[in-house]
């Protein structure tokens, strides 16, 4: 009958940019009604995940959670430890038959995480429960994964890939990782993308009105023929529940004393730690600009390991120095609560590596974007930023990580360029409106989530 109550189990993968997006669904499934079972594969890749985990835990205790206890990766421990984790979740979920098939009440579906489609599959048929992707990026990564294995037939030699139903990716932009004939993530995407089918669904965190095109072409089976219905859910909202729990930190209060509009912040990411040569342009850049800034700078990919430098030995002496003399910048190393910092009035411009959850939160809070795409899909989400959502600016000569070490005087101008741009806030204005519509009361998300969880109770 309709009485009864959904329940659904949630599947994410490693890192902060996987597991963010999920929980943030669970919290939305919750307020929805839904029972939920989340499984967290044990150990975490990082502290940050460790701890997001606790606080969402201690926000949601009638949030079911379900270990599943990691067997070891195949590959040498010398690689990206992002990649170890998730190499290890795959080759781990064939243990999740016994688990899942003894909840109770029994799953009415099963969430999982986009890069586990082949190893989750068979489990998720044997249970025989509906089972739905969450694709943690935008609808045109969607597209671009979808379409990849027919892509790949040729051989990248022209300007890039023509999708139908979409526009094309040029060859800069693919994610070079699949440029690599022999390289493991085009072996997985070889591997994953033609199972979309076998879906009975795809979630996405983004929304109608900035990707309505093409939604609706990956829906009219344009892109690939019997793909499955592809949902916009987004965007993920923040969730004051459970991030950005407990005090407001040095950031925030440093925000506080800052004049509205006037602080860039700059951020890339939970996963990447540029070189330090490009870290010290980047200070440079900052200081040239003349604007007050605000900057998280990473010295590890893991910061499990992030004890072992101090700033002045991400940034060196001399730069801290200056920046220090300087007066207005703040450099932190820890993990900062980017919600809030998004939110605060003091924040005119977000120097951002778009990711895609960093992107939706740049759009909820309305915050014009410097994009600097340093790997994966970032540069198609940068190509959204600019031509989509219309809110931010990407220069394409600076390249991937590490192409190129880019200037301190060319950061400064495009900071300069984009502080000062008064019709980019215009935009960004815009996109924040047309989010909140999207997931308020009577919103294309919330009537497209309303409408699968209705699904699953009967
Ligand atoms: Br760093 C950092 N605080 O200090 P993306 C990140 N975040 O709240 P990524 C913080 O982590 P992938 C910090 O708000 C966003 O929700 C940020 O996700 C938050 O990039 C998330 O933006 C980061 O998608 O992930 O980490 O590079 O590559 O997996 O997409």
């Amino acid at each position: 009958s309709s009485s009864c109550v959904a329940h659904v189990a949630l599947l994410p993968s490693a890192g902060m940019g996987h597991l963010t997006p999920f929980l943030r669904l669970a919290a939305m499934l919750c307020h929805h009604h839904c029972h939920v079972t989340l499984i967290t594969p044990k150990p975490t890749v990082s502290n940050a995940e460790s701890n997001l985990l606790s606080k969402f835990f201690s926000a949601f205790p009638q949030v079911n959670q379900l270990n599943l206890h990691l067997l070891p990766s195949s590959h040498t421990a010398n690689a990206d430890p992002f990649f170890l984790q998730f190499d290890a979740i795959r080759r781990s979920c064939h243990l999740l038959h016994p688990l899942l098939s003894s909840l109770s009440p029994p799953l009415s579906s099963f969430v999982y995480d986009m890069t586990l489609i082949s190893p989750v599959l068979p489990v998720a048929t044997a249970i025989g429960v509906p089972h739905y992707i969450l694709f943690t990026s935008s609808a045109s990564m969607f597209c671009f994964y979808s379409y990849f294995p027919k892509a790949a037939e040729s051989t990248f030699d022209g300007d890039g890939i023509d999708i139908p139903g979409f526009s094309s990716v040029s060859k800069s932009s693919l994610p070079p990782q699949l440029l690599d004939r022999d390289g493991i993530y085009r072996k997985l995407f070889l591997e994953d993308s033609p199972k979309v089918t076998k879906l009975h669904g795809v979630f996405l965190n983004t929304f109608e009105e900035v990707e309505s095109k093409t939604l609706k072409a990956l829906n009219a089976g344009e892109v690939v023929k019997d793909m499955p219905p592809v949902h916009a859910l987004g965007p993920f909202v923040p969730c004051y529940e459970f991030e950005g729990l407990g005090e407001r930190g040095e950031s925030l209060k440093w925000l506080d004393k800052q004049p509205n509009g006037s602080v860039i912040y700059v951020c890339f990411g939970s996963r990447i730690a540029l070189k330090s040569n490009q870290i010290r342009e980047i200070g440079d850049g900052l200081v040239r600009s003349g604007f007050r800034f605000l900057w998280v700078v990473k010295g590890n990919k893991v910061d499990k390991e992030d004890e072992e430098k101090g700033l002045e030995g991400v940034l060196g002496i001399e730069l801290a120095e200056r920046i220090t003399k300087d007066n207005k910048g703040l450099v932190v190393k820890e993990w900062v609560d980017q919600r809030q910092i998004l939110d605060h009035s003091a924040v005119g411009g977000f120097f951002s590596h778009c990711g895609w959850n960093s992107v939706m939160e740049a759009a909820f809070y309305g915050v014009p974007i410097l994009g600097w795409p340093l790997l994966g899909d970032q540069k198609i989400n940068a190509e959204f930023v600019v031509s989509n959502g219309g809110f931010g600016i990407w220069k394409k000569d600076w390249g991937w990580e590490g192409e190129r070490l880019v200037r301190g005087e060319e950061i400064g101008d495009a900071i300069k360029e984009l502080m000062r741009n008064e019709s980019l806030i215009t935009k960004a204005e815009e996109v924040k409106m047309a989010a909140r519509k999207a997931i308020g009361v009577g919103g294309g998300s919330e009537i497209n989530l309303q409408k699968i969880t209705e699904q699953w109770k009967k």
